[in-house]
């Protein structure tokens, strides 16, 4: 098969572009070669997939159930490949047919059904879940519209619909068949002696299935996405009496439940049509796996021996509540029995300790559109009070708020934070009371990526060193990294590691040259922030700190200064103000910086517009340093932390979630460590005067305060960032003032370490070297292991 795998290949693609596009060769656009490629490669994964399924049929095999409002995807077609081991095989036949497979791979659009770090971790998830041979179903809404696109109009963050289905979505297998009501208001009257639930309003949920193949094809599991679709398509009776527009309105409800990826990611605001969307999901999963155990047995309460359900953070928690009602008011259990098998079955990963993200619903829009769940919800929140009986209860129901933390904590046998330092803050800060009352329900399960996709298809320069280096059989295995280390005190060896790096950088260069305008210079040290834009990630202290920079080269401009490329990427959210702020500033000081003769190549600033994974994946590889600068304590773990050190790009980084693990993985002497602990940012925001006391104490902050001020980065308006320096002086939360000068520093130790190429080789190389732990596969045998009670099929 080998042999033959590029002639049969290429034979099957000219077959789709015939018999499914209809379309002959000298007519072929791009977009045809792309489809054709994709179903001819599609097509070979049905095989492992049908085969995973019916395995875990013939052995009854326990399935996990990931249910998350959010999979960050990005494109499919060269990961697939990869997967398949069919990656050189599909650019030979490309490349045969007279196509450019890289300008193929790119013609795919980007499925952005997620914000960020918690979708994308699902996508990674899925990815992982095949690969060991976990059985797994992963559970989302296919919105019709992903993450908006972001454009920069004047250097301001202008958002526009996103479009991914307007082309055919070659990947997914329309599921008809699989449908389920799904019921909203209306009321709860009392039938003898029963609580029957009439809802006021109905929409059908529609499945949609993409299989998800496994590193090498081994394995196979499905992302199911559900399509809102209307009960009926008008009301007769209305449309009748010739209330034509009141007659279409079922249609429409439907069709609102899954149009659009709500793009907040950390700010929550109760939004009825958002509970109706976690509600449409939770539902038609929990029917669908009620279905399914109910193919094969008939005591539901053996459903936790065949069913781990895993909420992605708090917004699937309505699956307490609802798979109580199906057991009981759909199938007849006691309450009692109902509330054991539904606990014994659920799990919850916490992924925020922000108090702004926390999701709680005003009981008046909770009873109005899920009446029969606010019944139940009491008698969950009763059964622990009396249960428990606690001195100071935090009850699920509290001040007329539903609070969906304590639900889920509550409802679920385990919870997880996503590294060590959160999941001790969610024990010690977010829940202390639950944890008390219910001690080891709180474990850590700390985050990992994908190196499939963010390693050996993201990065194919180092990836082929790896392999030349230690052999294959790192991909699934990745502790094997461990065996580079041997090598990097060999000349030879890192000389091809930094030649890897430099070609990723070169290629990056092109790219920024095309997208952005500004020419960089390769051999500078590229230093790359990615992510959401927000307060607590500190993207202020990096652009402020860049400027304390610029500020130092104009006044030594013949000193001896290590070149940078600064790149930030990332959107915000369309309603924060602040974070919106941040990004004019930062595309404000890019323009000034790099007009700057004074300072030409030794410094240029760039902010591609619309980071997603695709962007990712073109930025992460090219890196040299890894900016993870979060205020200590604020962000759950981070993954792109991991990507960029599997990459070989050194930290520079707080103590924070996942870095801290970094650290200890990679030694002190391969991260730039700056910053207050955990414990010492709770302490300094008792001081009222923190800000004034640190800008006061620094000289470079207060220089660049009082340029920003002055508005030699807005000419046009020179007091457009007069509420921002105000908020750095006077309500700095995050603490961007008090940690300045350690970064400056830090960032001066980078320059030092940069400057002699075998001390950063040395430690580039290290990094990937080390990154083994963060594999999601060891993640997810974790979860198995230690949640899920699954065993591997493999
Ligand atoms: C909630 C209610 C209404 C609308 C939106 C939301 C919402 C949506 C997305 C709230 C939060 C999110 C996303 C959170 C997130 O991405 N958290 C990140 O999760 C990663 C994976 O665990 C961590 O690595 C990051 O540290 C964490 O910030």
């Amino acid at each position: 098969m080998p042999l033959l795998s590029t002639d049969v290949l290429r034979a099957d693609v000219l077959r789709h572009l015939t018999f499914t596009l209809g379309k002959d060769t000298p007519n072929a656009s791009r977009y045809d070669w792309r489809m054709a490629l994709s179903y001819a490669i599609r097509d070979r994964i049905v095989a492992p997939w049908f085969a995973s399924t019916r395995r875990t049929w013939a052995e009854d095999r326990k399935r996990v159930y990931y249910l998350s409002m959010e999979f960050l995807i990005g494109r499919i077609l060269e990961d697939a490949t990869v997967n398949l081991g069919l990656r050189d095989a599909a650019e030979a036949v490309m490349q045969a047919e007279g196509q450019d497979f890289r300008a193929i791979i790119e013609d795919e659009p980007d499925a952005a059904l997620g914000n960020g770090g918690l979708g994308r971790l699902a996508a990674c998830f899925m990815e992982s879940m095949a690969t060991v041979g976990c059985p797994a179903y992963g559970y989302g809404i296919r919105y019709e519209h992903g993450l908006f696109r972001q454009r920069f109009q004047g250097g301001q963050q202008v958002e526009t619909p996103e479009d991914w289905l307007k082309q055919a979505h070659p990947w997914e297998f329309a599921r008809p068949e699989s449908a389920y009501t799904i019921p909203f208001k209306g009321e709860v009257i009392t039938r003898d002696g029963r609580e029957v639930w009439q809802p006021g309003e109905t929409v059908i949920a529609s499945a949609h299935d993409t299989p998800v193949v496994g590193w090498q094809g081994k394995w196979a599991n499905t992302l199911r996405l559900w399509e809102a679709q209307p009960t009926t398509m008008f009301d007769l009776e209305r449309f009748n009496r010739g209330d034509y527009a009141a007659a279409a309105e079922p249609e429409a409800l439907a069709r609102t439940l899954s149009r659009v990826l709500y793009p907040d990611d950390t700010t929550y605001q109760g939004k009825e049509l958002r509970l109706k969307q976690e509600f449409f999901l939770t539902s038609a999963a929990l029917q669908d796996i009620l279905r399914r155990f109910k193919k094969a047995h008939t005591d539901l309460r053996d459903l936790p021996k065949h069913v781990a359900i895993q909420m992605n953070d708090t917004h699937p928690a309505i699956a307490g509540p609802e798979l109580i009602r199906l057991l009981t008011d759909e199938n007849g259990m006691g309450f009692d029995d109902a509330l054991d098998t539904a606990r014994a079955c659920l799990g919850y990963t916490n992924h925020t300790l922000l108090p702004e993200a926390l999701e709680r619903w005003a009981t008046f829009t909770f009873g109005t559109v899920l009446p029969r769940h606010m019944q139940i919800v009491e008698r969950i929140d009763s059964w622990h009070r009396r249960t428990y009986n606690p001195p100071h209860y935090i009850g699920v129901v509290k001040h007329h708020e539903v609070r969906m933390g304590e639900l889920a904590f509550v409802m679920a046998h385990k919870v997880n934070g996503v590294s060590a330092l959160h999941s001790d803050l969610v024990k010690q800060n977010l829940f202390p009371e639950l944890h008390r009352l219910h001690p080891g329900r709180i474990v850590n399960q700390t985050n990992g990526v994908t190196p499939r996709r963010w390693l050996k298809m993201a990065n194919r320069p180092l990836a082929g060193l790896i392999t030349d280096t230690i052999g294959s059989g790192w991909e699934d295995d990745l502790d094997r990294l461990k065996g580079l280390e041997a090598h990097v005190g060999d000349k030879g060896f890192r000389e091809h590691f930094d030649a890897a790096k430099r070609a990723n950088k070169v290629a990056l260069a092109g790219w920024i040259k095309a997208e952005c305008g500004v020419t960089v210079n390769p051999d500078a040290l590229f230093d790359v922030q990615v992510k959401r834009i927000h307060e607590y990630k500190r993207q202020l202290l990096n652009i402020l700190e860049t400027i304390a920079h610029w500020h130092a080269i104009r006044e030594n401009p013949t000193g001896n200064w290590v070149p940078r490329v600064k790149i930030f990427g990332g959107k915000s959210a369309p309603g924060y103000a602040v974070a919106k702020e941040i990004i004019h500033l930062i595309n404000d000081v890019a323009a000034t910086i790099n007009a700057d003769p004074v300072t030409g190549d030794l410094l240029k600033v760039v902010y591609p517009a619309n980071y997603n994974v695709s962007m990712a994946e073109r930025l992460i590889p090219a890196s040299d340093l890894s900016e993870q600068i979060s205020t200590a304590g604020k962000e759950a773990s981070g993954t792109g932390n991991m990507k960029f050190m599997m990459n070989g790009a050194p930290t520079i980084g707080t103590l924070d979630g996942a870095n801290v693990e970094i650290l200890q993985e990679v030694g002190a002497e391969n991260f730039f460590l700056f910053g207050m602990t955990t414990e010492e940012a709770m302490a300094r925001r008792q001081d009222p005067d923190h800000s004034r006391k640190a800008i006061e104490a620094s000289q470079p902050l207060q220089d660049v305060l009082q340029m920003i001020a002055e508005g030699l980065f807005s000419p046009g308006q020179k007091d457009r960032y007069h509420g921002l320096v105000h908020r750095v002086w006077h309500h700095d939360y995050f603490l961007v003032a008090s940690d300045f000068d350690t970064y400056h520093a830090a960032q001066g130790r980078v320059d030092a370490a940069y400057a002699d190429r075998d001390i950063w080789v040395k430690m580039a190389a290290l990094n990937t070297a080390r990154s083994g732990f963060f594999s999601s596969d060891r993640t997810i045998r974790s979860y198995m292991a230690e949640i899920w009670d699954i065993p591997s099929a493999l």
